[in-house]
């Protein structure tokens, strides 16, 4: 792995979201250690793009049922301190009272402790919730070159989703993007001049010159009315003193990316979201393309054996098409059609599942029907049940249905034949 060249580079990562509409699948665990695609976890998106960046010395800030992040984290994530190189996960500080972090810039502040400790030249801020590849290196360069003491990464989105991000206007006279106003989540938004029905949105990712992250944090504490919000308060407060610049995410050039996975990012804040992206890496040409070894996901080593696909009972041949089969899966005399399904998921004869994320250790009975839906670990359909088919007969059962007609089912739920 590269060693950091240039300036003392330190990575904060966010990762204390409640994710509430992802609900079930936030029930016990925090947003970024959903699982996804498979074998990961959200947050390995993240601090996969910092070490593929060469940023090796990170902190991930946790706070909500940080249990199973923790867990991910300290078992995937450790790397040799001897090096000099760690991921640390941290759980709120309550340095400052009894009371948890409020918000991302509150979890900073409680935090300093660990910026003072090391002394770097720049901190790079980034949440855990996106999929996506970026060189995070490219965007400090960019930073330092245009004398920026705050860069936001920015990326268009669809004007009707403006609500759901921080949106940026440019200084249309500066040539290096100097951020001219910031609005966190407007519910008027406009749009750019060029494609009216875009915004320049927030990535959610920050480069700060290190004394200038230090001092925003520290006065925003003192604030009553800020609610301590690195979108909703710190970013607005740099852009008023003409100190924020925006980095455009196209800008970002990642080794081995492909023309249909240049620019992929997804904010999988939702269930339907969540499960598009997982359609995207089912998709014949990958859209989001995981095989891309020049710039890899890493996540924890599976001691599983290899996916197995057999015949059944009825001498039914066990097959997957256009899916993604982790280690440890079985299909035995089944069908499996654009589904992404994670560690040690079985799926027994005459079953058929259709555009489903199973995870892991689903078990699917003889002769179910599953369609279009999201099984969270641990769950056990027993023989004979359809679960996507009727939507009425799905909501009735207790299980999420949105309003797209997914289907989702929490970890662990018990299944009456
Ligand atoms: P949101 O995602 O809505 O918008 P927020 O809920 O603060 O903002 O989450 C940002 C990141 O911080 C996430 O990774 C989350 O897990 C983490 N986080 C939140 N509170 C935290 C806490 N107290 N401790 C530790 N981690 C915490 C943000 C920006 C928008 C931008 C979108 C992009 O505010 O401007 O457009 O991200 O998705």
């Amino acid at each position: 792995m590269a060693r950091q060249r240039g300036p003392k580079v330190f990575a904060i990562v966010l990762a204390g979201g409640e994710g509430k509409r992802l609900m079930p699948l936030t029930a016990d665990r925090a947003k970024p250690a959903v699982p996804f695609g498979g074998i990961y976890r959200l947050i390995d998106f993240a601090l996969s793009n910092l070490a593929n960046s060469g940023f090796l010395q990170m902190v991930v800030l946790t706070q909500y049922k940080s249990h199973s992040l923790d867990r991910h984290v300290t078992k995937t994530w450790r790397m040799s301190t001897m090096l000099g190189n760690y991921v640390a996960p941290v759980p709120a500080q309550q340095r400052r009272g009894k009371q948890w972090f409020s918000g991302s810039a509150d979890a900073i502040y409680q935090s300093l402790n660990l910026i003072h400790d090391e002394h770097p030249d720049i901190v790079v801020v980034v949440g855990a919730d996106h999929v996506y590849r970026m060189d995070f290196a490219q965007m400090v360069e960019q930073h330092i070159e245009s004398g920026a003491r705050a860069t936001v990464a920015a990326i268009r989105q669809p004007i009707e989703m403006a609500n759901q991000f921080g949106v940026i206007e440019l200084d249309q006279s500066s040539p290096q993007k100097k951020i001219a106003a910031f609005r966190e989540k407007p519910s008027d938004p406009v749009g750019l001049v060029d494609a009216p029905h875009e915004v320049l949105a927030s990535m959610g990712n920050y480069v700060f010159d290190t004394d200038a992250l230090i001092e925003a944090v520290t006065a925003d504490a003192e604030l009553e009315d800020s609610k301590h919000d690195m979108g909703g308060d710190i970013i607005p407060a740099f852009v008023e003193r003409g100190e924020a610049y925006a980095y455009d995410f196209r800008d970002n050039v990642i080794p081995g990316a492909t023309d249909r996975d240049f620019g992929y990012w997804r904010d999988v804040g939702t269930l339907d979201s969540f499960f598009d992206a997982h359609m995207d890496l089912v998709s014949i040409h990958p859209i989001f393309n995981v095989y891309n070894y020049d710039w890899p996901i890493m996540t924890n080593a599976s001691s599983f054996p290899p996916a197995k696909f057999i015949h059944g009972a009825s001498a039914r041949q066990g097959m997957a098409t256009g899916s993604m089969i982790s280690p440890g899966c079985i299909i035995s005399g089944s069908v499996v059609n654009g589904s992404v399904l994670s560690p040690n998921v079985h799926v027994h004869s005459f079953a058929q599942v259709d555009d489903a994320v199973l995870l892991d250790n689903v078990q699917i009975g003889r002769h179910c029907r599953i369609q279009r839906a999201i099984i969270d670990k641990d769950v056990s359909v027993p023989p004979g049940v359809s679960i996507g088919l009727d939507h009425d007969d799905d909501r009735a059962r207790g299980f999420t249905v949105t309003d797209s007609g997914l289907v989702v089912i929490g970890k662990g739920t018990v299944i009456p034949s």
